[in-house]
């Protein structure tokens, strides 16, 4: 019997029924983007939902990361600290904002930025702090906070893996002066594209509403070189009705992380990530490190997967100071990012979403698990 495709993730939808009413009035109103009514009422709820102070909504995470860092650092562009282990839409985002990179090693456990590379790399031209709450797990806030009041630095957090995680105070994305968060469909919480910029005054929120708006004040005025980076009616009727089915969803997502954390946990070679019994985790993603201990490496072990229709997913191979745009920054010389460069060779996430059925989560864990079990003849399988 040919064996389905187990992708890494599978969007969560809300129920059609419980979208169309929120369509039917999009269609009647005749406003379907540019902050018409659904879109209000999509802030105000998540506002309430994460319990954060002000919420811009925007077309993607990328776009958020971008206009919030060039919301902090101006015109005048300077130097970003950024980790060397993320997306590329991190980097990239803080180039297009006019950043001039410099890339920081990460934690080996948590693999977040590291606060103690953060401060050996702070120059006069330092501008801002762009942490990334890896896979949702939380950064050493505290420590990024204190390295940025000491150095009059902006710190903005790129927290697209944060939807409802939270730490002992909160949402993570309080945290920094401000934090974006993102929507996409392969994300925990999806509006299919999109994302959000959470701010802490009402100015600053005023001031980002204007940025992605092509920096429109009025009719007549426009002082800023802003942006489109609006999020329509359509995304935000879409997070409206997905809004309630959330919760359920990281319940199940918990659930599934336990089975692979137990299963995985003492397998030789391995490491997983992230805790599944952390109270503040989202279960975004289950990603294990493939060390010298397992069998084989992390790359036979994702062609070994695909051979089996399994597609997990190397997040995030390779590092961003090896791409072409990046790799001849002086900060980029992998000398200084040994950290990083382990993780990029050894991370592999497993599908992890909340249809993932126990079935096909077993057949990952089978042919994980498979590999270590010891041949006749000695060799592995
Ligand atoms: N910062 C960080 C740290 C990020 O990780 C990301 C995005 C961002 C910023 C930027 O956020 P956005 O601007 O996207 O809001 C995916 C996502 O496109 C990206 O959002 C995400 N991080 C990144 C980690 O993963 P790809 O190129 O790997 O996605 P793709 O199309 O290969 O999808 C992965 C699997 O998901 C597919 O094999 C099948 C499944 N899938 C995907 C889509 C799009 C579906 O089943 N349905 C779908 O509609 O980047």
């Amino acid at each position: 019997m040919s064996k389905e495709v187990l992708y890494v993730t599978r969007p969560s939808l809300p129920p059609a029924e419980e979208l169309q009413p929120l369509i039917d009035s999009i269609w009647s109103s005749r406003f379907v983007t540019n902050g018409g009514p659904i879109h209000q009422r999509f802030s105000r709820a998540l506002e309430e939902y994460l319990d954060v102070p002000h919420v811009t909504l925007v077309a993607n995470a990328t776009l958020g990361v971008m206009l919030g860092l060039k919301q902090l650092m101006g015109d005048e562009g300077g130097e970003v600290i950024t980790p060397a282990f993320s997306f590329v839409a991190t980097s990239h985002a803080a180039k297009w904002a006019g950043a001039d990179l410099v890339f920081a090693d990460i934690d080996a456990r948590t693999l977040n930025i590291d606060p103690a590379e953060v401060e050996r790399l702070i120059t006069p031209r330092t501008k801002a702090i762009l942490a990334v709450h890896c896979y949702g797990n939380a950064c050493d806030a505290a420590a990024l906070q204190d390295i940025a009041d000491r150095h009059n630095i902006a710190l903005i957090y790129d927290g697209a893996h944060c939807f409802a995680a939270t730490d002992t105070g909160g949402s993570l994305l309080r945290h920094g002066d401000l934090s974006v968060v993102s929507f996409h469909a392969t994300k925990v919480f999806s509006t299919l594209e999109g994302g959000a910029i959470i701010s802490h005054d009402a100015d600053t929120k005023q001031a980002l509403d204007r940025l992605i708006n092509y920096g429109i004040v009025n009719e007549t005025t426009i002082d800023t070189t802003g942006f489109n980076a609006k999020m329509s009616e359509m995304h935000a009727a879409v997070g409206l009705a997905q809004l309630p089915h959330v919760a359920k969803d990281i319940e199940r997502r918990s659930v599934l992380s336990k089975r692979y954390w137990e299963q995985l946990k003492d397998i030789p070679g391995l490491h997983c990530v992230c805790p599944w019994d952390d109270p503040g985790r989202n279960y975004y993603i289950f990603p294990i490190l493939v060390g010298p201990g397992y069998p084989m490496s992390c790359s036979e072990l994702y062609e070994r997967l695909k051979e089996q229709k399994i597609f997990a997913r190397r997040y995030f191979y390779p590092l961003l100071t090896q791409l072409p745009m990046y790799r001849d920054l002086p900060s980029a010389d992998p000398a200084g990012l040994p950290r990083s460069m382990a993780a990029a060779e050894q991370v592999l996430c497993l599908p992890l979403y909340p249809d993932l059925a126990f079935e096909d989560q077993d057949r990952v864990l089978d042919a994980i698990t498979e590999i270590c079990v010891p041949r006749k003849d000695g060799q592995v399988a």
